[in-house]
């Protein structure tokens, strides 16, 4: 055997080409073997993978090689989510067309992901942007649309006044367009919904049902539905008010805390502010204000609390001629509840910063557990938990939860306007999904506006509605709106004059069911359901925390949507869910303040203290925190370079072996230098093992001594274990049991040189099934020493390998040897030995015998299982 060293640059692309011409990685339905699908978030294609790919696509081939090994018939495929915002950008900016920069760009990281040799089956390949797929998802909209799943409506959008374009919330910094920097208004446009909240009750109960998810992720999707039990509660404005209305109806969740209630507030968009504004110039410009603030929850929340007194009053429902202010606030939103409150300062930070600001009443009404009624006060903190309700007249000494039944029945028994006063209610914070975008870059909502016929669905002969590509971005706002005849057609009813809808879909959409659509791409329709059932839902889907809420969401909507439209079988779309960590990596300034990449310093150790140099300046730089990679930092490193550099292999071993997969990983040349050397190591076993079997060609082997029950056992606990750890996700583990194994066989390489005979096989056993555990986390090197071994076939399509259980048992003891009170080394013996043959054993030991130096022992107390004792 060559001395040769490993050298993944040849290997590497010369296993991808043995993979692709044996069609190894490609799947068939037909296959009998038990489906299982693995999928990774599919990318979108900005331009050149980064380490957050990396480490994704790592963690989910592990998981698709490993089950291919365990005689699964697994689906992995890879698709491009390629619609979306930075087309258009790039289009804008450097006058690239969007379509062909996309498409550059996927063929880029396409070449740039197969170096990472991954099992993909790339004849399933979608990209969202091609008309074969949207085609089926504007089909879906039509029948989603019929099935009542579609509505239209109002609704308010980000209008940059500039630009003259609508805005993406994410275009919206500190209230103001990115481009243009000017204050962004709201506008209302009728645009197109699907109604996720008809189903928000079955998608927050679904999840108890999915064990396999984190835990963190069902919370986030369990607030983000947000259901309240409240009560709908009307306060009778007081006589004489020059209003058309009589009452305000308020929505509350702490009904409990009526006695407390000091003001109420309607939103800046509810119908009463409106008919004031009509007469009040200061109270229309405060609307006007409040609508340049934007309606992002997160801004609502950071944003200064506002109110303007209306010079309205309501009466106090429960306390006896009391009346109550009432204010229009920035921080009521009219999409929830009734759009009016009322607020409880004591008790809720927001109405409390409110009422410190205009001086309102603060009157504690729940009683926090040991604290005084006589001296209990409220500061700048508001008391939002749980205690029993006082100062409340018949509610007093109740718990907060027995007081919101008691007075939910109270104000139920009254009536105001001829109605209940309170009418219980659950609400949910999930809105509808608004998918409408006035975008150019997304797939076009098939819908045709006729004058005389109103709005119609494009007949589905008619699709799919493709979306032109010679556009310009010459003008702002729409290019799909600005095409010279993209819009204009006839009326699919009456055949006049018509135009289409020009606003395409959010690209949530289309992340929505590509999982189904990879189970038959080629299909004519959206799936073909009984392939789909086979498939789905999908065993493991593994992608980052960003896209914990909404794509989640989304995709568990609309595949409860496809069902009720006859295009799939089943409600959850994601069996199992698991979240990785992001990839980090140190920061580097330079003495100016510019942030430095990584290949710009270098580093000396001066003192002990590791110092980082400017290399082009040769000034010294500062090493900054550990951080996410980031462009804007420049503390990433390039996948292409270490690639190139180390290899997929090295790359992907580092990946797995340093952190938990769902915690953060920082990236370390160190590190993958480590994986580097470890291959090494693995490839001079492999060879020294073939150079000792050529040696011993032609002995008769003889049954195992203990030395190689000994290491047969090692290699069975550690193929056990590595299993289990590669099932349970915890590929760090897995990766700790393999060094241990590679340890062991290279420990006992040496001994089965003296002893040929009896060792001989199970270290070729031992190397053997560490090839095979290696196989998913660094495919390309164990195919090269699955061939060194001599084995047939590939490993890629070797079966994982069986336990013997009886070596699983653990019938070994390690005692530790004191050499006159001093621990001085220790030895494994079989479970029980006698005292007397552990004696011998023990002197036996090179390192006793070196250490006695032909004296004899005055004592050794042995205590059996436990520990040695040589007294000399
Ligand atoms: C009085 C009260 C007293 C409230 C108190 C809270 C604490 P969740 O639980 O998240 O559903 N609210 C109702 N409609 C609103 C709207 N359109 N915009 C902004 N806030 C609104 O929140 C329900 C609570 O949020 C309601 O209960 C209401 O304030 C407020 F000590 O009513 B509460
Ligand atoms: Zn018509």
């Amino acid at each position: 055997m060559s001395v040769e060293r490993y050298n993944p640059r040849e290997a590497e692309p010369r296993w991808q080409q043995v993979w692709d011409d044996a069609k190894s990685f490609v799947t068939n339905t037909d296959d009998p073997r038990e489906p299982y699908y693995v999928l990774e978030m599919f990318p979108y294609p900005s331009g050149r993978i980064h380490m957050g790919h990396v480490r994704n696509y790592t963690l989910g081939d592990v998981v698709a090689r490993f089950q291919r090994a365990r005689g699964k018939n697994v689906l992995h495929p890879m698709g491009w989510d390629a619609f979306g915002l930075p087309a258009e950008n790039a289009a804008m900016e450097r006058g690239l067309n969007p379509g062909t920069w996309t498409r550059q760009n996927i063929a880029t990281m396409k070449a740039q992901l197969k170096t990472m040799g991954l099992s993909i089956d790339w004849t399933r390949e979608i990209a969202t942007c091609e008309p074969q797929y949207y085609q089926h998802q504007q089909s879906m909209f039509i029948d989603m649309l019929a099935a009542g799943l579609v509505t239209r409506k109002k609704s308010k959008v980000n209008w940059d006044p500039v630009d003259m374009t609508v805005l993406a919330n994410e275009q919206v910094i500190d209230g103001r367009g990115w481009r243009s920097g000017a204050p962004v208004e709201q506008r209302e446009l009728t645009q197109w919904f699907f109604k996720i909240t008809d189903y928000a009750e079955d998608l927050l109960t679904a999840l108890d049902g999915l064990t396999d998810w984190p835990e963190k992720v069902r919370t986030m999707q369990r607030n983000w539905i947000g259901k309240s039990e409240g009560l709908r509660l009307l306060f009778e404005l007081v006589p004489g008010s020059d209003v058309s209305q009589q009452s305000i109806e308020v929505f509350t969740t702490r009904p409990d805390t009526i006695f407390g209630a000091s003001f109420l507030a309607l939103s800046p968009d509810h119908p009463l502010t409106t008919e004031l504004a009509a007469g009040n110039a200061d109270l229309s410009e405060f609307v006007a204000d409040c609508h340049r603030q934007g309606t992002a929850t997160e801004t609502l929340e950071k944003a200064e609390k506002k109110g303007f007194y209306t010079g309205l009053y309501v009466k106090h429902p429960v306390i006896e001629g009391a009346t109550l202010p009432v204010y229009v606030a920035n921080f009521v939103l009219m999409e929830y509840g009734t759009g009016a409150i009322f607020g409880c300062p004591a008790h809720d930070q927001r109405d409390l910063d409110f009422a410190r600001k205009y001086e309102l009443a603060v009157t504690p009404v729940v009683l926090p557990p040991g604290a005084d009624a006589e001296t209990f006060a409220i500061g700048i903190e508001a008391a939002v938990d749980a205690g029993t309700i006082y100062n409340s007249g018949f509610l007093d000494g109740l718990a907060v939860e027995e007081a919101k039944k008691a007075i939910a029945s109270h104000f139920g028994a009254r009536t105001v306007d001829g109605q209940p006063q309170g009418r219980v209610e659950v609400n949910y914070r999930l809105r509808d999904w608004g998918l409408s975008r006035q975008r150019y870059w997304g797939a076009p909502i098939p819908i045709i506006h006729c004058e005389v016929c109103g709005t119609l669905p494009v007949p589905k002969k008619d699709l799919p509605v493709v979306l032109p590509e010679d556009v310009s971005f010459d003008k702002p706002g729409n290019a799909l709106d600005h095409h010279p005849t993209w819009k204009h057609t006839t009326c699919p009813q009456c055949g006049g004059a018509a135009t289409r809808e020009t606003d395409t879909m959010d690209t949530f959409v289309d992340s929505s069911w590509y999982f189904a659509r990879f189970t038959a791409p080629e299909a004519p329709t959206p799936t073909i359901p009984a392939v789909a059932n086979r498939w789905m839902p999908v065993d493991q889907y593994i992608g980052g925390i960003e896209h914990a809420i909404l794509h989640l969401l989304y995709s568990r909507f609309f595949t409860r949507a496809m069902k009720a439209t006859g295009h799939i079988g089943l409600d959850e779309p994601f069996k199992g869910m698991f979240t990785q960590g992001m990839v980090t990596h140190e920061t580097y300034k330079s003495a100016d303040g510019q942030w430095l990449a990584p290949e710009d310093v270098r580093f000396e150790t001066i003192e002990g203290e590791r110092r980082a140099i400017e290399i082009q300046s040769g000034r010294p730089a500062r090493i900054g925190p550990v951080e996410k990679i980031s462009k804007s930092k420049r503390n990433g490193t390039d996948p292409d370079d270490i690639l190139k550099v180390y290899g997929a292999d090295a790359a992907r071993w580092f990946i797995l072996s340093d952190s938990p997969p769902e915690r953060d990983i920082e990236w370390t040349e160190a590190g993958v230098e480590g994986a580097s050397r470890f291959q090494q190591r693995i490839w001079r076993l492999v060879g020294e093992t073939v150079e000792i079997a050529k040696q011993s060609a032609g002995i008769v082997r003889v049954s195992d001594d203990d030395e190689a029950l000994s290491l047969r056992k090692t290699v069975h606990r550690a193929v056990h274990n590595v299993g289990g750890d590669i099932e349970g996700l915890r590929f760090n583990r897995a990766v700790a049991q393999i060094y241990e194994l590679t340890n062991a066989l290279v420990r006992s390489a040496g001994l089965v040189a003296v002893a040929p005979a009896a060792r001989l096989a199970a270290l070729e056993e031992g190397v053997e099934r560490l090839i095979q555990l290696i196989a998913p986390m660094m495919p390309h090197l164990a195919e090269t020493c699955w061939e060194a071994l001599g084995k047939s076939g590939l490993v890629a399509d070797a079966l994982w390998p069986s336990v013997n259980p009886a070596l699983l048992v653990d019938d070994e003891v390690t005692l530790p040897i004191q050499l006159n009170g001093k621990r001085r080394g220790e030895i494994v013996v079989p479970k029980g030995l006698a005292a007397a043959e552990v004696e011998k054993r023990v002197l036996s030991l090179d390192e006793i015998v070196r250490m006695l130096d032909g004296k004899a022992p005055k004592k050794i107390v042995i205590v059996p299982d436990r520990i040695v004792n040589v007294v000399v």
